[in-house]
């Protein structure tokens, strides 16, 4: 199965995610992320068996992060995928670090290990027709932030779906 771990909005900060969203699909077009899939991926895992997955669930239980809180402040865009995202300005060390951390416990669990660059950020839109971000009003939002989930990844025909399959403390 596919799985990743993220950090999953509050409901609050989700349904504003999702007006912007909605903002943003009106000036890229392309597919929206439906609010309840909107979250921001801290370790990719890619293709796991079941009893790794297991190992995984247990770990992630006994996880307890302190949280942090993150600005999001700007607006982003990754070219090829047509990505449309918004995330931070600037680098955020409590997010860098509890990523760190994840891949700590991941490579100790014998899961690859982390990408060479890290851009924490929330896809609103896949596939965008126009990366005419410039044009989006300014974005300024908090997001207190602190259990884990993991999450696994199914691909129907308009895009992914997620399941939760655990959460940290
Ligand atoms: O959180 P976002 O939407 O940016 O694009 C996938 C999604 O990113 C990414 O992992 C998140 C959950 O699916 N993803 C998919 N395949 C990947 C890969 N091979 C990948 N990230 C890195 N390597």
């Amino acid at each position: 199965m596919r799985l990743f771990l993220a950090l999953e909005p509050p409901p609050a900060l989700r349904a504003r995610l999702g007006a912007l969203a909605d903002l943003a699909q009106a000036q890229c077009g392309g597919r929206r992320v439906p609010d309840e899939s909107l979250h921001l991926t801290l370790a990719f895992l890619g293709e796991v068996e079941t009893a790794r997955a297991e190992t995984l669930i247990e770990w992630l239980q006994g996880e307890a992060p302190q949280g942090g809180e993150w600005r999001l402040d700007r607006w982003g865009t990754f070219r090829r995928p047509g990505i449309v995202w918004v995330g931070g300005s600037t680098p955020d060390p409590a997010l860098a670090a509890l990523q760190a951390r994840l891949w700590d416990g991941l490579e100790a669990l014998g899961h690859g290990g982390p990408p060479t660059r890290f851009v924490p950020h929330i896809t609103l839109l896949r596939r965008a027709r126009r990366l005419s971000i410039e044009a989006l009003p300014p974005v300024d939002l908090t997001w207190r932030w602190r259990r884990l989930t993991l999450l696994r990844s199914f691909t129907l025909d308009d895009g992914p779906r997620y399941e939760v399959l655990a959460r940290s403390a």
